[in-house]
């Protein structure tokens, strides 16, 4: 009986540990690019000639766009200057660990080859080929991990995929079940049985769906890539592995709930030729500073042409990110949220080692009088290092905790970071 049992539980055990390292890797990386793409890129937020409001991935439903009209589009959907490896270099050198790609978002256009749907890049477009398996090959030889993103419940080309949400054409409405058989579960059992490992599985807008509907796509994840990192949003009840911040909240026992934030870099996450509304790059690491000091894992978006290229403007951003994180990952990667309830100077990430707590400190608000106060460390500090100098920092034990000395530092840095050794628990 022990021998059948441990035989038994021998997958369960395999399966637990494909988890934790899979959940490990995630929580070390703090930093991956979200790309949104699809034919939603070619009118990039204009139709007939005038600007359509909102999201550029929703131009179909805002614009409200007869599918006729919209299948005209992916007759231009032709990306001549698609180059996988020069996206995934761009993340990597920005600092980015991970990538996950819209395989197919609301507008039920699939970047790959199904065989499920004539809606595709395949069929429907004069490019014609798979746009995930080079990209999925580029992530191998560059060690970039790959996340798939689906629109699992909300489909606004294949009836029924528009029943549940309130789809603008309402006699687009169909059979939910009928769609989520015939089209949903079978593209999902495809983009994870043809790309290899996938790191992340982001689902999204879970509108219409029920236990029984998530059951068919929960039994086709566990059989086909066990242990794979999911988001909070399939619906029916099932919890991921990750969530987002709106849905932490410690008070409710979920202290060690994995949580990651998704944002843009400027007001929409498909590519609108209209929206110039860039956050600066400042703006952006504070941001992944921030989300990082709080436990969670930055998804920074990225919003490509119709063409494959980057937008200049994301360009310049994942550059002057990467240029701060040449300097700074240490900071980053591998950390933990911060003690501190909140420090009016920036923010805090933390590193266990053997011998007690590296802090970092990472100042948005150089104080004027360049003594930085840090109220409430009692832990024994033993040095104070600026990272984008190496020089270290005087510091002094004060009855509130520790001040250290800024004078020596450069001015105008971009966020500066100080790596505090210590001794003993925070
Ligand atoms: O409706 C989508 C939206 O287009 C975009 O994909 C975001 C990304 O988090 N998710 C949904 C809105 O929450």
């Amino acid at each position: 009986l022990l021998l059948a049992t441990l035989f038994l539980h021998k997958p369960v055990i395999a399966q637990q540990k494909i988890a934790a390292d899979k959940m490990d890797w995630w929580h070390k990386a703090r930093f991956g690019m979200f790309i949104h793409w699809g034919v939603y890129s070619v009118p990039a937020g204009i139709r007939n000639g005038g600007r359509v409001d909102g999201l550029g991935e929703w131009i179909m439903q805002d614009a409200h766009i007869p599918r006729a009209e919209y299948a005209a589009f992916a007759k231009q959907f032709n990306p001549d200057k698609y180059d996988p490896e020069a996206w995934v270099r761009m993340a990597r050198e920005a600092g980015m660990k991970y990538i996950v790609v819209t395989t197919k978002h609301h507008d039920g256009f699939a970047l790959f080859n199904t065989q499920f749907s004539n809606w595709s890049v395949v069929k429907a477009t004069p490019y014609g080929k798979d746009l995930l398996k080079p990209l999925a090959e580029a992530c191998r030889r560059q060690g970039m991990k790959l996340g798939f993103y689906y629109s699992q419940a909300n489909d606004w080309y294949h009836p029924g995929g528009a029943a549940a949400y309130g789809y603008w054409d309402d006699t687009q409405r169909g059979n939910m079940d009928e769609y989520i058989d015939k089209v949903a579960a079978p593209q999902v059992r495809e983009i994870l049985s043809n790309y290899g490992d996938v790191a992340e599985l982001w689902w999204d807008v879970p509108t219409g769906m029920t236990p029984e509907r998530a059951a068919k796509f929960t039994a086709i994840v566990q059989q086909l890539q066990p242990g794979i990192i999911t988001n909070d949003r399939l619906g029916g009840d099932v919890k991921g592995d990750i969530t987002t911040p709106e849905q932490y909240v410690p008070a409710t026992g979920l202290k060690n709930r994995n949580w990651e934030t998704c944002m843009t870099m400027n007001d929409t996450w498909g590519y609108k030729s209209t929206d110039h509304n860039w956050k600066t790059s400042t703006e952006l690491i504070r941001n992944l500073v921030d989300v990082t000091s709080k436990g969670g894992n930055y998804l920074l978006n990225v919003g490509p042409e119709a063409s494959g290229a980057f937008p200049q403007p994301i360009q310049d951003r994942l550059q002057a990110i990467g240029a701060w994180m040449k300097v700074n990952s240490e900071a980053i990667y591998g950390t933990s949220a911060s003690p501190f309830k909140k420090l009016s100077w920036g923010r805090c990430t933390v590193k266990s080692t053997t011998h007690g707590n590296t802090l970092f400190l990472h100042i948005f608000n150089r104080p004027a009088s360049d003594q930085l106060e840090i109220p409430g460390l009692q832990t024994t500090v033993t040095t104070a290092t600026a990272l984008a100098t190496g020089k270290q920092l005087p510091w002094k034990k004060t009855t509130e905790g520790y001040t250290i000395d800024l004078s020596a530092l450069p001015q105008h840095m971009v966020i500066p970071v100080i790596r505090l050794e210590t001794t003993g628990t925070l």
